[in-house]
């Protein structure tokens, strides 16, 4: 096998900037790398091909559009400067809404805004989980990747690779955004840089078994939740994806074996790793929308369905991570806006 493809993005300056230190970061780590992290014995080779992007609209859909017209690669990271940071923030979810403090490098001004009609998405990586102590310095996990051109970057890629790829689950993807040089050296931030992508791509030390969970939400907020009949506890409906299959095939599959619905798969809102019979499940949280039926428990999988509020989320008894997933809806009210 040769080495894994990766590209990695950066910045021009934009506003009051007369450097950006992502464009250096970017451009830094262009060609060949042994990837390994701290907390694992695994490594694998790479080759990195980096790209500086305009900050305007161009550059932030410049690789969703290399992505539309047949490129692609074993993991995308794009890295963005984020001046009031002090330590590497790791992006999660990307916006669908704009609102700009200052003008792009084009002169545009958005202000709230939508991008398009297509909603807040969000990486297929558990950050959650990340070590601290695997890195080679201290980051957060952030839920907001602010609302300029790196936040649209994001926002892009993420539906592009979603659209474009019919894989279980597309190729990784994340939003890097790193402090000003006084906080953190661009060796420094460009280390990090490679951690991330070392973790994105290094195979897990325990089978993967990729899961997809349903969000279905009606007119009044509430999201469709499932008491599996066999332990009670509560879930999102779902199910395991089938070798070969793609997400939302799977996820518009199992919504019919399981609810009799037929549903549209929509889009990728996060992921949530759990560990169980030495299998490590990944599930995904899927937005969808119903396109015919009205959902009806399957008694041999689902004891009955609720419609539930995600505020109330604390006194349920919850499968899995499913607990933390709705948190994280009601927390950062990902559903259709
Ligand atoms: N940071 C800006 C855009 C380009 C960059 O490096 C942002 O955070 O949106």
């Amino acid at each position: 096998m040769g080495p894994l493809r990766i590209l990695v993005t950066g910045f021009e300056p934009f506003g009051t900037h007369q450097y950006n230190p992502s464009q250096e970061v970017a451009l830094g780590l262009e060609g060949h790398h042994h990837l390994s992290i701290a907390g694992s014995e695994m490594s694998i080779n790479a080759e990195i091909t980096s790209r500086v992007l305009t900050v305007d609209e161009h550059g932030a859909i410049q690789t969703a559009n290399s992505l539309a017209s047949g490129e692609s690669w074993d993991a995308i990271l794009h890295i963005g400067l984020c001046d009031s940071c002090i330590h590497p923030r790791v992006e999660q979810r990307a916006q669908q809404r704009l609102s700009m403090r200052i003008p792009d490098n084009s002169g545009r001004m958005l202000h709230e805004q939508h991008i398009d009609g297509r909603g807040d998405t969000g990486c297929w990586i558990d950050i959650s989980t990340w070590k601290k102590q695997d890195f080679s310095c201290d980051f957060e996990l952030s839920y907001d990747a602010g609302l300029f051109v790196c936040n649209e970057t994001y926002y892009h890629t993420l539906h592009a690779l979603q659209l474009h790829s019919a894989l279980q689950l597309p190729p990784p993807c994340l939003f890097l955004h790193i402090p000003p040089t006084e906080h953190l050296s661009v060796a420094s931030a460009s280390q990090f840089a490679l951690d991330c992508i070392a973790t994105m791509v290094l195979p897990s030390p325990n089978p993967i078994v990729e899961v997809v969970a349903g969000l279905v939400t009606n007119k009044q907020g509430q999201v469709l939740l499932a008491q599996r009949s066999d332990d009670h506890t509560w879930e999102f409906p779902g199910g395991k994806c089938e070798p070969n299959e793609n997400w939302a095939d799977a996820m518009e599959r199992e919504l019919l074996e399981e609810l009799n619905v037929k549903v549209e798969a929509n889009r990728i809102l996060g992921t949530w790793e759990h560990l169980r019979n030495g299998s490590m499940l990944r599930i995904h949280l899927i937005d969808c929308s119903i396109s015919f039926g009205q959902p009806r428990a399957d008694p041999s999988v689902h004891a009955s369905l609720m419609w539930c509020d995600p505020l109330d989320h604390e006194s349920m008894n919850w499968t899995g991570r499913d607990g933390a997933m709705m948190e994280y809806i009601a927390k950062y009210n990902s559903m259709p806006r």
